[in-house]
């Protein structure tokens, strides 16, 4: 079966590698990763075949939220660098076969941006409407009942006029009024600036937020999330500013974008990826990474494969010659992957690892692979709350600390689940702070740092850096790419929840991926002809899979009859 009725694009198959750039490598000493790091550093991801950097920001930021609270998007924050280092990077990158993908922050901007502190003037300000801006109620309250992310309440009280203004993250990050023509507008000139610069695209972040009813209602459904979602989550409103979005800049150019989008089902995903409704590439979705916590209560759940594996098949099969998947384990905001869906001891970290790789990089989409995720990098281990630096992670710990939780089980808690992280800088060599800085660095590294290295990794052809370039590579090569990227797939054994086997199917080529997520030995049987083992994270000889016995955390990619 083949995919043709989905016009091929650049991006179907491309390999995005993710960079938190103030984690990523520090040029000049300062403890804190700047762009000149990141060009010093292009060789090792074009060594492992990706193809796309997403950015997370570099744009002039108070750094509230780490650049996620953007003051002027046409600067670059001093501590990553100038304007000639970003030129200087898309260049290098180009050169490299390498496209460059900008965070875009638009549902929000920092309150220390000019169009805020002209807003803030007063009522009368012709940036008034710019951002959100309302009475209280009849009794001082709030003017309704929404959450943020990371405070409370999604409203601030200004004293000076007497109104609050919307923020559904940091009172630091209030909400832009996308109803206004004026922000859209601004928004789309900025993003021609950028993308006249050869931008390969833009990852959107919290996009599908950015529409907001006109009655702000109260919410109603309190059981999971943020409240207040069902009003300003995936809105009508939304797809109109994307479409008039695509309308006014994305058609111009050729490029990947994708959206950010919590709070997402795959009729969603279908709504925004939809080629015929000229919205955006595809989206970023949350499904899976939600199955072992309700983030916003702070509460963490088993981790169920079941469930894993039927949120995963849902988007594949639901997507499938319709819209467009990404694919990923983790990225700044999620702990790193080995540690939460492997097994990061010293004698399975690498090969669950590569098992996750595995089972992830075979699936239809564009993957994403956050920095130090091809490295296996771990968990950090926090003990106590002053050692965490995301705002995040506090706004959880005051949380459970009012629900009244020991402090040792939030940090607990935060052990499993902090934002930090990820954001740990990323391990070079086995020198001082991992090669990461010269300096002091602005998060201090993970002491295992002198196992577990890119200098290690890319020496020993055995590392899970070199199973990911050949993941890279099977999805890229001429044997494997079409299969791959455009096949047809199918999940067996739904009902199995040590192992993850599913099929992909093109053209009369056909790809049997087993991978056994547990730390036993399993016992299992395909009934298929093989034909020839692509990949296996162990190094034993398997000549039939009609009898198959998998060593822990065993995965294996099989052409099948
Ligand atoms: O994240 C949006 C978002 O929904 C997160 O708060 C999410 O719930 C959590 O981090 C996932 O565990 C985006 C950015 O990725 C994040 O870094 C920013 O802090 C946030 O938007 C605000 O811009
Ligand atoms: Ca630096």
């Amino acid at each position: 079966m083949s995919n043709e009725q989905l016009e091929r694009r650049w991006w179907h198959n491309a390999v995005v590698y993710q960079i938190y750039p103030r984690s990523f490598n520090d040029s000049n000493g300062d403890g804190v990763g700047d762009i000149p790091g990141i060009i010093e550093k292009l060789d090792h991801i074009k060594g492992l075949g990706a193809n796309v950097i997403w950015l997370s920001p570099v744009y002039q930021s108070p750094m509230d939220d780490n650049g996620y609270d953007i003051s002027d998007y046409y600067e670059i924050a001093p501590e990553f660098g100038t304007m000639d280092d970003m030129d200087e990077l898309i260049k290098q990158a180009d050169a490299r076969g390498i496209k460059i993908v900008m965070d875009l922050v638009v549902n929000h901007t920092s309150d220390e941006h000019p169009w805020f502190k002209e807003s803030k003037k007063g009522k009368d300000n012709p940036k008034r409407d710019w951002y959100i801006w309302k009475d209280p109620k009849e009794d001082g309250s709030e003017p309704n009942n929404w959450e943020s992310f990371f405070k409370p309440k999604a409203w601030t009280l200004d004293e000076e006029s007497g109104q609050y203004y919307l923020h559904l993250f940091s009172n630091k990050q209030p909400d832009l009024n996308w109803a206004n023509p004026e922000v859209r507008e601004a928004v789309y000139e900025m993003m021609h600036f950028w993308l006249k610069k050869g931008l390969g695209g833009f990852r959107m972040d919290v996009i599908n937020m950015i529409g907001k009813p006109s009655d702000f209602p109260d919410a109603s459904i309190f059981d999971e999330g943020v409240a207040g979602w069902e009003h300003w989550a995936n809105n009508m409103l939304c797809h109109q500013y994307l479409r008039e979005m695509n309308e006014k800049v994305l058609s111009h150019y050729d490029v990947l974008t994708v959206g950010e989008t919590p709070f997402t089902n795959t009729m969603d995903g279908r709504f925004y990826s939809d080629p015929g409704r000229k919205e955006i590439s595809m989206i970023f979705q949350f499904e899976h990474v939600s199955i072992d916590r309700e983030e916003h209560n702070a509460v963490r759940k088993p981790f169920d494969l079941l469930q894993y594996k039927s949120i995963m098949s849902k988007w594949q099969d639901d997507l499938y010659q319709k819209g467009w998947n990404s694919v990923y384990w983790s990225n700044h905001d999620q702990p790193r992957t080995v540690s939460r869906y492997g097994n990061d001891g010293d004698e399975y970290r690498v090969i669950s690892a590569k098992m996750l790789g595995t089972v992830l990089h075979m699936m239809s989409g564009t993957p994403y692979i956050y920095q130090g995720e091809e490295l296996a990098m771990t968990n950090k281990h926090f003990n106590n709350i002053e050692e965490f630096n995301d705002l995040m992670a506090k706004f959880h710990y005051q949380k459970m600390m009012d629900r009244g939780i020991e402090p040792a089980e939030a940090i607990d808690f935060l052990n499993h689940f902090s934002r930090d992280h990820a954001r740990v800088p990323v391990h070079w060599d086995a020198s001082d702070n991992a090669g990461f800085t010269s300096g002091t660095p602005w998060l201090p590294v993970n002491p295992n740092y002198t196992e577990i290295n890119a200098a290690q990794a890319v020496s020993d052809q055995g590392s899970v850096y070199h199973h990911y370039r050949k993941l890279v590579e099977l999805r890229q090569g001429d044997e494997y790419g079409d299969v791959v990227v455009y096949g047809k797939h199918q999940l067996l054994d739904p009902e199995d929840s040590k192992v993850y086997a599913y099929l992909r199917f093109y053209d009369g080529k056909t790809l049997l991926v087993v991978a056994n997520f547990s730390g036993e030995v399993q016992s299992r049987a395909y009934d298929h002809q093989l034909k020839k083992v692509v990949l296996n994270n162990y190094a034993d000889d398997i000549s039939d899979v009609r009898e198959l016995t998998l060593s822990p955390y065993q995965a294996c990619i099989f052409e099948i009859e």
